[in-house]
């Protein structure tokens, strides 16, 4: 029997409350700011004579010269004051070049500086002061982009202004608005105002400033359909550009690992796009932990984004990712190591050119394009059906945030409704993740004996499932395996707070807790956890697995470390693997106990 669809959606359910903030205002006040805030000089926009990084990105898609990003940001400042200053010298010398710097701020910094003290922390850069932007951009005549926890963070505004002063000209992440929650922060009413007036500011400087939005860290990581995130392009380039009149810029890449769709989403977007891209990120996601190996990844996503920079230029800059992301943040000279290979790369890209043909790229290409236009026409005819005004910049994206990228692709996207569940559409071209995680669920299932299987098919489990921050794959990955095992599911959540888990856990009365975790807050966070479940006198079971690192208190290097005997000390079950979480729970099924002792 085919499952019905929710109930449709009203105004009243996305927007309870009795009054939102005034747009306009919200809008002229950021405007009005432009008087005092404006682009300070650095290094990059003096020595290459340009008054914003637009222009030097127009000079270089026009001139066929392709463009190169490393990402940094260290705890410490002066160490991400050293990479600033020594990556640059080191291509120089080495006769190659570094285009632009994507600074890593840590998740803190998306606070009110106000608060941001009490509030935890993950493994990125922390700026204390404005002068602490400037200083950091000073160290070397590469492009600052503060691409992450300015935008879209209840912090947007005085991140922006600190921003703007230190040179940087674009700015974002206008993506993490739609998909990140901070932790103990609630209200998204004075995100979203603080995001609008920063777009305000940063529309109204005399000169072009992009407004950053990476799409796998909005809706594009949890799209079925690359369509949609084609979609998603249209609706934010309406936003900043056609109601706020700023320049939109955007970036894609950790988990478009197809070759094929990688180069045709580049294509589609080349066509819808004004502004030149900021980068296209590494395809992080394909990344093992073999360094070895993922010189092999490294090189087929670096080509396919090269030849798609000399198609079609679009100004992105390129983004060869060490290959030690997946096991740590890269230290300095593996940020130079990853760059020279990709110099090399460039070089010998052209011997490759003959043997390249775009056609089967192309026609694809024109599948997300018209996907994409269905699902952004779709978007604003429903919002205009139920009352959303659609001319209200504070009102969309208030919306777009409240629904979520799955809900928004059940009621707009561009595909079929599919045949047993007309919840789920059909994509018109599949995005890499989601099918990946099928295929990893079924890796999983084989990974463990036929008699685990059937211990918890049998036992009749209970489980919840959360995250403590926004990589949300471990989760999905979790929920595929266990509901093909017959075990019963509780969504916590995404991002979510330890005492909300704790509630829910408790109310629910489940079997177990797997968290799945990323942000280097592993400890901190069981510890708060536990007391929280401790109000509730609950001893449930908690399962932890994903990266299980943080940074010390007393660190000297300020790198995460890994936390896992501690973790397991403090009676949390670790996992390294969805195996491991299956043979212990099918070892508690047959010996009983719906507790865990904790020390
Ligand atoms: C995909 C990804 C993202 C996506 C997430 C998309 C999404 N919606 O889920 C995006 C682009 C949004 C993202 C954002 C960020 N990311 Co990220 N991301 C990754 C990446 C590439 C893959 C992680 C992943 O999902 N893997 C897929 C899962 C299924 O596989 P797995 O990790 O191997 O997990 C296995 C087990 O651990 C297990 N598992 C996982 N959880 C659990 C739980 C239980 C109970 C069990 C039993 C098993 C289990 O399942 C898998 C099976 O073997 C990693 C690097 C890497 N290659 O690991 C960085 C990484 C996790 N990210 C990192 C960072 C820093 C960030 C950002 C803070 C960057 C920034 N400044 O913006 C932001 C997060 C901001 C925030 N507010 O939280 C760092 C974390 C640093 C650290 N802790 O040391 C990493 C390690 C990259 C790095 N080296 O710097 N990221």
């Amino acid at each position: 029997m085919a499952r019905q669809p929710k109930a449709p959606l009203t105004r009243a359910m996305i927007f309870p409350e009795s009054e939102l903030p005034d747009a306009s205002a919200l809008l002229a006040e950021g405007r009005q700011l432009a008087d005092s805030t404006s682009i300070g000089p650095c290094p990059f926009l003096v020595q290459n004579e340009v008054s914003a990084e637009f222009a030097y990105k127009r000079w270089h898609a026009s001139q066929g010269k392709i463009m190169l990003h490393a990402q940094i940001g260290y705890r410490d400042l002066q160490k991400s004051r050293r990479a600033y200053a020594e990556i640059y010298e080191s291509l120089n010398k080495a006769g190659y070049y570094v285009d632009r710097y994507g600074i890593c701020l840590d998740w803190s910094m998306g606070y009110p500086a106000a608060v941001r003290r009490d509030m935890p922390r993950g493994t990125g850069l922390i700026l204390d002061a404005p002068d602490d932007f400037v200083t950091l951009t000073q160290e070397a005549p590469v492009a600052p982009h503060f691409g992450d926890f300015v935008m879209g963070t209840p912090a947007a505004l005085e991140n922006t202004q600190a921003a703007l002063a230190a040179g940087s000209t674009a700015i974002g992440n206008l993506g993490q608005y739609f998909n990140f929650r901070m932790p103990h922060w609630h209200d998204d009413v004075e995100t979203t105002a603080s995001t609008l007036k920063a777009l305000a500011l940063a529309a109204a400087q005399p000169h072009e400033v992009l407004i950053h939005s990476n799409l796998d860290d909005g809706f594009a990581s949890l799209f079925h359909d690359l369509a949609c995130t084609l979609g998603a392009v249209l609706v934010e380039r309406y936003i900043v550009e056609e109601l706020i009149g700023g320049h939109v810029s955007h970036c894609y890449g950790h988990t478009f690992s197809d070759p094929l769709t990688r180069s045709a989403f580049q294509q589609a977007l080349a066509s819808v796009s004004q502004t030149p891209g900021t980068m296209i990120y590494g395809n992080t996601t394909s990344f093992t932990a073999e360094p070895v190996e993922n010189y092999a990844t490294l090189a087929n996503y670096l080509l396919v984004d090269i030849f798609a920079q000399k198609a079609a230029p679009t100004g992105h800059a390129i983004n060869p990712v060490p290959v030690s992301e997946a096991l740590r943040i890269p230290e300095i000279q593996e940020i130079i190591d990853a760059h020279m290979f990709c110099h090399r790369l460039i070089e010998q890209a052209h011997k490759l050119e003959p043997l390249i043909d775009m056609e089967a790229a192309s026609q694809t290409a024109e599948l997300i394009k018209m996907g994409g236009r269905q699902f952004f026409e779709s978007i604003l005819a429903g919002f205009d059906a139920i009352g959303i005004d659609t001319k209200n910049a504070f009102e969309l994206l208030l919306a777009l945030r409240r629904i979520g990228a799955k809900r928004l692709e059940q009621l707009y996207g561009p595909g079929k409704p599919g045949p047993t569940n007309a919840e789920v559409r059909l994509p018109m071209v599949k995005t890499s993740p989601i099918s990946e995680l099928q295929d990893h669920a079924q890796r999983c299932l084989d990974a463990v004996d036929p008699e685990t299987h059937e211990t918890i098919r049998g036992a009749q489990l209970l489980g919840c499932l959360a995250t403590t921050d926004v990589h949300e794959y471990g989760k999905l990955l979790l929920e595929t395996v266990l509901q093909r095992l017959g075990v019963e599911l509780v969504d916590a959540g995404v991002s979510i707070d330890p005492d909300v888990l704790a509630e829910t856990a408790h109310r629910k009365n489940v079997d177990f807790i797997a968290l799945s975790t990323y942000n280097g807050v592993a400890l901190d966070y069981l510890k708060r956890l536990h007391n929280e479940m401790d109000r509730h006198r609950s001893t449930i079971p908690v399962f932890i697995g994903g990266k299980l690192n943080q940074v010390p208190e007393d660190s000297h290097d300020s790198l995460p470390v890994d936390v896992s005997h501690e973790l397991r000390a403090a009676g949390a079950i670790v996992c390294y693997e969805v195996k491991d979480m299956l043979k212990q729970l099918a070892q508690m099924t047959r010996v009983g106990p719906k507790s865990a002792e904790r020390p």
